[in-house]
């Protein structure tokens, strides 16, 4: 197997803590992808995922799976891990909470990050609308207040167990600090959360 991605950057960090936890970090082959410097958008890469973005895991038949959810998805099965829940309640309760930690957190930081600040640079953020990720930004605060009161009663996003809705949800701080977005320290239940998950040697050792 080979995953393309970028070190660092948000959305193959949550597949490499998810390697790490299924201690899986070495059965895969890393390709860098120089997306700094557009290699993402490239026309060889674009067969690989149309949406143009990293990761991107190829398989030993030479089948294509993008989007952060499905990789780990497709790892837990292969690895026999726990990040996606086993009851059926469990699977749909952490496909529930990892989608609200994209849509509401991870991915509206994005449209900031492109929209409204320098993002990638002017060679690569060409199409911005700055009102548009101004709003995002807005809407990636609600996100994290949001979360912050599911935390609240819960130790780890989706219930009593670390799923890969918790991966997500810590993508979105990752991203925060890339964008430069503070997220406020009023929210308690959120930040005791994060030390509890970057405790897990899997955080450490994902890099
Ligand atoms: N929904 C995708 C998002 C992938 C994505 O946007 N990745 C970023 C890196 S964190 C990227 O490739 N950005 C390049 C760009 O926006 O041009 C996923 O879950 O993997």
């Amino acid at each position: 197997m080979k995953i393309y991605d970028i070190e660092n950057f948000p959305n193959p960090v949550r597949v490499r803590i998810a390697l790490a936890e299924l201690n899986a970090i070495d059965k895969v082959e890393f390709v860098a992808i120089n997306v700094l410097a557009g290699e993402h958008r490239t026309d060889a890469f674009i067969e690989k995922n149309p949406a143009g973005g990293v990761p991107v895991l190829e398989l030993d038949d030479g089948t294509f799976i993008s989007e952060s959810s499905a990789i780990i998805e497709y790892l837990n099965t292969v690895f026999a891990g726990n990040l996606t829940g086993h009851t059926a309640q469990q699977q749909a309760l952490t496909s529930m909470f990892q989608r609200r930690a994209e849509f509401m957190v991870l991915d509206a930081i994005g449209a900031y990050f492109h929209h409204a600040t320098s993002g990638l640079g002017p060679e690569l953020e060409t199409n911005q609308i700055k009102a548009w990720g101004d709003l995002q930004h807005a809407k990636a605060l609600e996100g994290f207040h949001y979360f912050e009161q599911v935390l609240s009663k819960s130790q780890y996003v989706a219930g009593a167990a670390f799923t890969a809705a918790d991966i997500t949800l810590y993508a979105g701080f990752i991203f925060a600090g890339f964008a430069e977005i503070e997220i406020p320290k009023s929210y308690k239940d959120l930040y005791k959360w994060k030390i509890r998950v970057e405790s897990r040697t899997s955080f450490k050792d994902y890099k």
